[in-house]
């Protein structure tokens, strides 16, 4: 038997661990951490370890599959394609281009090769209506960094000596960076704040904060109050490159800690005393939720606010702080639009940024542009590695529309949930079986690293990676689509240079680049002032708040006292675990084994009130829509608050959700804090 290694890195998630895998006969027997990494240093989680059970799983998909009379068949890739190519010339014949949509998942966008090839597809096909996950995650706290920076500083925490953890439980979505906030508790001083209505892990060893879901702008403004007044921001900084403090200072009077504990639930000398540490202990550094901030109706406010907050204590562009990384030398294969995408006029600052327009229209508008053909029809869409049906807040919507349209075509390894609803599904290979680029920065640490991507093992069954698939449904539609192989791919996405060179010279991967540390001394900032704007005069002209205000949820005791009195809980949902990614990998035994189902948390004391049992199945039920799942009693949660998971098909939080209130800037939806209640099921 040839047993043989191949080193190459887990694509399962964002944080692209160096994986070690182990080969029996050219077949995947077990993966471990690759202590060489500089990054992950052998960290893996355990859907890394699982990478044989998703590779070989009984449930991939290995042959196109064709609907016919409402069942799927196995058909040859001939025959797939062929009723693709029919089916977009008939739409475009019939409605224009822009009669179809796209839709990215988070693996869509992220995976480089898997975006790259989805969007030149659309580009040449010549719709502009390309919709995805930035459409309620990420994108808000690029833009308020862009906003007030003019540039993207990422979080830079290995020489913090301040290390807040905002609506963020890295143990489930950054098991890398939990375990690295361990290892700086023991070796360093480090003082770590959790700001969280649930007691994490991590809240053991920090000082935290129970906050009330969805008041985190509240606090931030309180915080800001203390600092300013107190007199312990950066005067250096704020004096020599900003815009917009004399406003600020008048601005957060009205924010004072006890008014703000009214709000959050936060002790008024607790908000003091976390306000001075973290303008005093410095470096400082806000590590946030990568999407519990953004979906909010106040959502890129409260980003804005905390990229205010890291300017007034100084702490960007230094090391501890938020620091701009490299540009990365990547080959762009899209195609500029024709037209502008749905949604593009009405939220002119999510779309197009000082003149910079950004890939995406606007995807809440999706279910009524199909079912009422608003501003226009679409009548087609192709999903590549996303599950939409689930995962968008108002899922109900989404899936009724996708059973309106005349043609759905689905990319994915898996049959999922959106998948059933396609009349074809096309086998995608898993980035174990094809040789690529991986996710190019190393965020989970904010180290600039990249490293190419290398395959594992061959294609499993008939699948084929994303680029081929585009590339054969593209030829045959007359597009230019010349790839061949992987390794043209890369040759295409990774320019040739300096990168390059080092990357094809090192397997395990390269830091590339400088951190750009000091950057406001010696050059000027990319706003319209030139200066760091801690107003923004960009917001103001587009009829937004200039200063991050505070805003109650759409849904609160505050905002929504009638509905409050049915709905008397908070529900908060989508913490992630470590053995899913968002609705994949509950099929693959391993994993879920160890997290067999849905299971909504609450305190003794809510329990109690509302005669709830631990252990008995629950329903928990928004104005929207119900779910049924099991009840956990434990005292992690502050009282009145429910926290469900995301993700799964069986009991899906959003059809609780629904799309009346959204982000007015991002047009995100407001639906990680509704009101519900919790009833025996
Ligand atoms: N209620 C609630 N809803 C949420 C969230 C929440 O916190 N709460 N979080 C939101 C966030 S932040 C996000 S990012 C979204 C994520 O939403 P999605 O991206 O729609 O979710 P996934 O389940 O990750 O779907 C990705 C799909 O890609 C497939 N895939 C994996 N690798 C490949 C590949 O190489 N090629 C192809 N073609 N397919 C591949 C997977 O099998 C899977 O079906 O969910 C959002 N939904
Ligand atoms: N294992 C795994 N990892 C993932 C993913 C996955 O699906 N699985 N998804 C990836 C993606 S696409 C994303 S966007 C990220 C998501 O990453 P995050 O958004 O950072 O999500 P979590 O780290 O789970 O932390 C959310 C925490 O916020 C708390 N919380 C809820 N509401 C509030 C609130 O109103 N205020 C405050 N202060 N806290 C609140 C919750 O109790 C929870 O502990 O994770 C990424 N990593
Ligand atoms: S955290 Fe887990 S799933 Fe994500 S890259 Fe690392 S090993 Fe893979
Ligand atoms: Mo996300």
């Amino acid at each position: 038997m040839a047993k043989t290694i191949v080193n190459s890195d887990c694509m399962l998630c964002v944080w692209d661990c160096g994986i070690k895998c182990h080969l029996e006969d050219g077949r995947l027997v077990k993966v471990e951490g690759l202590p060489e990494h500089p990054i992950s240093k052998g960290y893996i989680c355990p859907r890394g370890e699982a990478l044989p059970d998703y590779v070989y799983s009984p449930v991939r998909l290995t042959s196109p599959m064709l609907k016919e009379k409402g069942r799927f068949q196995q058909v040859s890739w001939d025959t797939a394609l062929d009723f693709c190519v029919e089916k977009l010339t008939d739409i475009k014949k019939k409605y224009g281009a822009k009669g179809l949509c796209m839709f990215c998942g988070s693996i869509g966008v992220e995976n480089i090769e898997v975006a790259q090839f989805a969007r030149r597809f659309k580009g040449l096909y010549g719709t502009p209506n390309l919709f995805s996950v930035e459409n309620l995650c990420y994108r808000s706290r690029i833009l308020a960094r862009m906003i007030t920076y003019g540039r993207y500083p990422l979080e830079d925490p290995v020489d913090s000596q301040t290390i807040i953890l905002w609506a963020h439980n890295p143990d489930g979505s950054r098991g890398m960076l939990g375990e690295q906030i361990r290892e700086w508790l023991k070796n360093k001083n480090l003082n770590l704040i959790v700001i969280n209505p649930k007691r994490i892990a991590l809240s053991e060893k920090a000082y935290h904060l129970t906050i009330r879901p969805g008041t985190d702008a509240a606090l931030g403004l309180a915080m800001l109050n203390v600092i300013i007044n107190e007199g312990l921001y950066d005067k250096d900084f704020v004096e020599n490159h900003t815009v917009g403090f004399p406003e600020l200072v008048e601005h957060v009077q009205q924010y004072t800690p006890e008014w703000a504990q009214e709000v959050t639930w936060v002790h008024a000398s607790d908000i003091r005393n976390v306000a001075r540490i973290y303008a005093t202990a410095k470096p400082s550094c806000i590590i946030q939720g990568i999407n519990t901030i953004d979906q909010h109706v106040n959502g890129l406010q409260t980003n804005r606010l905390f990229a205010i907050m890291q300017a007034v204590v100084g702490c960007v562009a230094i090391p501890g702080g938020w620091v701009e990384g490299p540009r990365i030398p990547l080959g762009n294969l899209a195609v500029p639009d024709k037209e502008d995408p749905i949604g593009f006029n009405d939220y002119p600052v999510f779309t197009n940024l000082w003149g910079r327009k950004g890939p995406y229209g606007i995807a809440n508008m999706f279910p009524q542009a199909v079912m009422e053909g608003k501003p226009y029809p679409i009548k087609g869409a192709l999903v590549s590695a996303a599950n939409p049906a689930v995962t968008f807040p108002a899922s109900q919507k989404y899936r009724e529309a996708f059973q309106n349209l005349e043609f759905m075509a689905v990319l994915d390894p898996f049959m999922t949930e959106t998948a059933e609803l396609a009349d074809v599904v096309l086998p995608a290979s898993t980035f174990m079986e094809k040789g690529g680029l991986s996710y190019v920065y190393g965020i989970a640490l904010g180290e600039p690293f990249a490293q190419i991507h290398h395959k594992v093992v061959e294609p499993v069954g008939e699948s084929w990676p994303d680029w081929k698939i585009w590339s054969e449904l593209g030829r045959r539609m007359g597009m230019d689509f010349p790839w061949q192989t992987d390794d043209d791919v890369i040759d295409s996405l990774l320019l040739p240079g300096d990168l390059k060179d080092k990357l094809m010279a090192n397997p395990e991967g390269v830091f590339y680049g400088e951190k750009q540390y000091y950057i406001y001394q010696k050059k000027k900032v990319g706003t319209p002032s030139g200066k760091v704007e801690i107003y923004s005069q960009t917001l103001k002209d587009n009829g937004y708040e200039p200063l991050p205000t505070y805003l109650e949820p759409g849904q609160s005791p505050v905002s929504a006292p009638e509905l409050y009195k049915k709905y008397p809980l908070i529900l908060i949902n989508g913490e992630r675990s470590k053995h899913f990614t968002h609705t994949s990998h509950r099929n693959i035994p391993v994993l879920r084994n160890e997290n067999p189902e849905p299971i909504a948390e609450i305190n003794p004391a809510t329990a109690a009130q509302y005669g709830l049992a631990d252990g008995t199945m629950v329903k928990v039920e928004s104005k929207s829509g119900d779910v049924q799942m099991r009840l956990r009693i434990n005292d992690k949660l502050v009282t009145g608050v429910v926290s469900v998971p995301h993700g799964w098909g069986s009991a899906n939080v959003n059809n609780l959700a629904d799309l009346d209130v959204v982000d007015p800037i991002t047009a995100y939806p407001d639906f990680n804090q509704l009101l519900c209640r919790v009833v025996p099921a």
